[in-house]
């Protein structure tokens, strides 16, 4: 049976990047509300809020210090109803980022198990040191460094898989789970419509023993994709979940398609789908930061995989972790335009529900930063430092870094030609690219042509259509920078429609020729007939 959250488009917020309403140079909650009429013109139905909760900020929100205020840079409980309400008014939903396998030290939770006395110590993952004083064991955190800090308080270090301001909740005690649910209750009985479950498949260490030697993250073994997490993603789906309306779209770390099926097979009853990044990282060594040649046939072996292997799938090709998709798989300079349709027309005629982040729908493009001190995120401090350790020159860290921070991401949406892009009438907390007079929403409403009139347009097209949203994946053709793929009916599939569609994406800035027959609906170049030439990032739809 199809599930209304198929059927959607989800628009993700980063909300201090996404409108500011009162000039301080964030962006908060009554900005959003004042965008909501863009988002449903968009054709999005829900929303994903990245964390507005209270928190420090160490990691940009997903460092909580109360699950159940507001971070008064955003607003107040108030603004957020407010947004609840007013969101349904117009048709859309709202789902919650949920980061639970961490809060923020500044947390009450941990200050007070900071107390080796109190009943909160347990709540946290408290170990005492190595005889020779070191941490108590060799895992590497996500941001690098120990995964470790001490705490002098008790003299105990204590595990934090990402930043040292968020201490990783210990999974092993029932009380923890308790008050999880707890917190999804306070704001599913708010109205919300799920959770974007944040890092979702390490929240349960099954043991503390030293990791395997690697250069990516030491200590994942005894965490990834663990029974004991199948176990409380079965507790939390049976006592909350599935007594609302609702869904939860995981966000998977380092996952691969046997642990991914286990997590989302819909009879195992865990998460309804999830993110993966293997689409994302076709031109990614084993960390991200470190680029390798891209290759049209590799990233269609992927989709193949991916879309053939789940019964469910969740698409994006953006997020505020990952750069712009245009500066990443496309060309965001002489093909601006054209390549980031061609890769809108990949993402519309996939299976699945899709995924839209702030600013993809205008191919805002990647920072123009010049220099590392122009950089906000903690992850690409981070790289820096470590890579700077081992020997790699500077203008090798730049080059990686630039293409792979997050921040690519962050910078504030480009609402129009003014100053401040619309965004801010103030300072805003992080530079605005300088290409906003250049792409922006209000000049691409203006136009029938524009990236934002093509996205549009998919999301039309798609609604109406099963065999795009519902029907099988067969990869049919790649050589050089082009591929092909076909969406059709499949046995057993929820596809209604007897329609085959017949995609073919040029990756390369080298015209080709790959002829096919069938009948043009979506061009992304404009063109009413196709003839087997394509050109440079050219996108085709043929119905066959
Ligand atoms: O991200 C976790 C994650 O796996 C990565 O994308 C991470 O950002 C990093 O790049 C790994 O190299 C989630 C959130 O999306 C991210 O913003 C948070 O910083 C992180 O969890 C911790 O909560
Ligand atoms: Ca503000």
């Amino acid at each position: 049976m199809k599930k209304w959250w198929q059927e959607e488009v989800v628009y993700q917020i980063y909300p201090r990047s996404f409108q500011d309403s009162n000039g301080d140079g964030i962006g908060d909650i009554p900005g959003i509300i004042s965008r909501l009429d863009e988002i449903k013109a968009l054709g999005a139905g829900i929303i994903w809020l990245s964390p507005v909760y209270k928190s420090p900020d160490a990691d940009n929100g997903y460092d909580i210090s109360d699950y159940r205020d507001i971070n008064p840079k955003f607003g107040t409980m108030a603004d957020m109803d407010n947004l609840l309400k007013k969101a349904a008014e117009c048709g859309i939903k709202i789902v919650m980022d949920l980061v639970i396998n961490h809060t923020s030290d500044e947390h009450e939770w941990f200050q007070k198990s900071r107390d080796k006395e109190s009943p909160y110590r347990d709540y946290y993952i408290w170990r005492k040191g190595s005889p020779k004083g070191k941490p108590p064991n060799n895992w590497t955190a996500f941001f690098m460094g120990s995964a470790w800090e001490y705490d002098k308080k008790s003299s105990e270090y204590y595990l934090h898989l990402f930043h040292k301001k968020q201490p990783d909740l210990n999974y092993h005690n029932p009380k923890v789970i308790e008050e999880i649910k707890d917190i999804m209750r306070f704001w599913l009985d708010k109205g919300v419509a799920g959770f974007r479950c944040d890092v979702i498949n390490i929240i349960y260490k099954s043991s503390f023993a030293d990791g395997k030697p690697t250069l990516a993250i030491r200590g994942i073994e005894h965490y990834k994709s663990t029974e004991g997490n199948h176990r409380i993603l079965r507790e939390l789906r049976r006592d909350v979940l599935d007594k609302y309306d609702c869904f939860a779209v995981g966000e998977t770390v380092m996952v691969d398609l046997d642990e991914a099926k286990l997590l989302c097979d819909s009879g195992r009853k865990e998460l309804d789908m999830l993110f993966y990044f293997d689409h994302l990282e076709v031109d990614r060594r084993i960390a991200r930061y470190i680029p390798k040649k891209f290759h049209a046939r590799k990233l269609l072996s992927v989709l193949a995989k991916w879309q053939q292997g789940l019964e469910w799938n969740a698409f994006y090709l953006e997020n505020h972790d990952q750069p712009r998709i245009v500066s990443h798989y496309g060309d965001d300079s002489r093909y601006w335009e054209r390549s980031a349709k061609m890769l809108a027309t990949m993402q519309f005629t996939l299976g699945g529900t899709m995924f839209i982040y702030q600013g993809q729908e205008i191919g805002m493009t990647n920072f123009d930063f010049t220099e590392l001190s122009q950089l906000k995120d903690v992850e690409s401090h981070n790289i820096n430092a470590l890579m700077k350790r081992i020997g790699i020159p500077a203008k090798t860290r730049w080059h990686w870094i630039n293409q792979a921070s997050r921040d690519n991401a962050r910078t504030p949406m480009q609402w129009s030609s003014e100053a401040g892009a619309g965004f801010t009438s103030g300072n805003p907390w992080i530079g605005i690219n300088k290409n906003y007079k250049k792409i922006n929403y209000q000049e691409q409403k203006a136009r029938n042509d524009s990236i934002l009139a093509y996205y549009k347009q998919l999301i039309v097209f798609r609604a109406g259509n099963d065999t795009l949203k519902y029907g099988g994946f067969k990869p049919v053709y790649a050589k050089g920078g082009v591929i092909a793929y076909q969406r059709e009916k499949v046995e057993g599939n929820l596809s209604t429609d007897d329609e085959k569609y017949l995609v073919i994406l040029n990756f390369s800035k080298k015209a080709a020729r790959a002829v096919f027959n069938g009948t043009l609906v979506l061009s992304n170049i404009g063109r009413d007939k196709y003839d087997g030439e394509l050109e440079a990032y050219e996108a085709v739809v043929l119905r066959v």
